[in-house]
């Protein structure tokens, strides 16, 4: 049953690599004391309208990534955190999970240093190196096909490797499209038409858990501030102006298992605007983990009313726009 209580929050948004998160950091919904993971399903189950309030218009922006903060499971951790977006919710969020401990210091809620945020897919680790920079140790991630062709409608054969990163991305080298601001209408025609491709095709990450970002590389700009440029397509629809925390996670993984990139070596992934994130891989037993290094800002820091009166309180979504 949908609850309709929820009529004010305090929500602080931030932007990481030039990617919003919206915070909800007081009066969200209560999710119980559960696993984030079965916290989620309760949010999507029961407290859906909230995340529409909080994304769609006319209060957010179809770009907005959401970030719940809740109390951890484990008092020794810092947080707890679930993410949502304009179709859904996610597993993990890197850029989210930057923005997440920046909000937290700017509230005073925590100092310099390690801390500990939970996510539906596990712990993550994360250094709060100053008051706008911080390094986030993902949770393990792997490859888990290469080189996977998929026939794309109106495009024909892709070629790309499927990744975890703490969500599934299909990588994509060999694209002959042009990573640039300019050329951002065809770079999601093209990742679109390749999702909807993998879906048809039956094309998974491990236990058939559906492909939903897509992950196109180029050249960086400039070879002194990256080593590489993506672009990563969102399950919304919409592109991630960072250099995507879990897919640069996902590239990370793939990299060391093509035995192009050691423990430890910096690897710099730029985003579709220029922002960079700097990533390693760190070897634990048999897992590879990545480590993300961003910046991030807190941009608002305010209050949201729901008032019933209100025919879109709960926002409006085109859902033309994502088919
Ligand atoms: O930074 O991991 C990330 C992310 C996922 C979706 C948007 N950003």
């Amino acid at each position: 049953m949908v609850n309709k209580m929820v009529d004010k929050m305090r929500i602080i948004d931030s932007h990481t690599g030039g990617e919003p998160t919206r915070t909800i950091v007081s009066g969200g919904p209560d999710l119980g004391v559960e696993h984030m993971a079965e916290r989620r399903e309760i949010f999507a189950r029961s407290f859906d309208h909230v995340r529409a309030a909080l994304i769609h218009e006319p209060r957010g922006s179809d770009v907005m990534v959401g970030a719940l903060l809740c109390k951890p499971q484990n008092p020794d951790n810092t947080a707890g955190v679930i993410f949502f977006n304009n179709a859904g919710f996610l597993n993990m969020c890197g850029h989210g999970t930057i923005g997440l401990v920046i909000t937290l210091y700017h509230m005073g809620e925590i100092d310099l240093g390690i801390h500990r945020i939970e996510t539906p897919v596990g712990v993550v680790e994360v250094d709060l190196l100053s008051p706008s920079k911080a390094r986030i140790e993902n949770v393990p991630s792997y490859r888990h096909a290469k080189d996977v062709s998929v026939n794309v409608e109106g495009i024909g054969s892709v070629t790309g490797d499927i990744a975890w990163g703490g969500n599934w991305f299909f990588l994509i080298k060999d694209h002959n499209r042009s990573l640039t601001l300019d050329n951002t209408d065809q770079l999601i025609d093209y990742s679109w038409k390749v999702k909807n491709a993998l879906e048809r095709h039956n094309i998974t990450g491990r236990n058939g858990q559906e492909i939903d970002h897509i992950e196109l590389f180029g050249q960086p700009t400039d070879p002194a501030l990256a080593d590489s440029q993506n672009f990563v397509l969102c399950p919304g629809k919409q592109y991630d102006r960072s250099p995507c925390g879990t897919g640069t996670s996902a590239k990370l993984a793939c990299l060391y298992q093509d035995k192009l990139l050691q423990p430890g070596q910096i690897w710099r992934q730029q985003s579709i605007i220029g922002s960079v994130f700097e990533g390693s891989v760190q070897i634990v037993g048999d897992n590879i983990i990545p480590h993300v290094t961003g910046e991030s800002f807190v941009t608002l820091d305010s209050q949201v009313f729901i008032n019933p009166d209100d025919a879109f309180a709960h926002g409006f979504y085109n859902a033309e726009d994502s088919t």
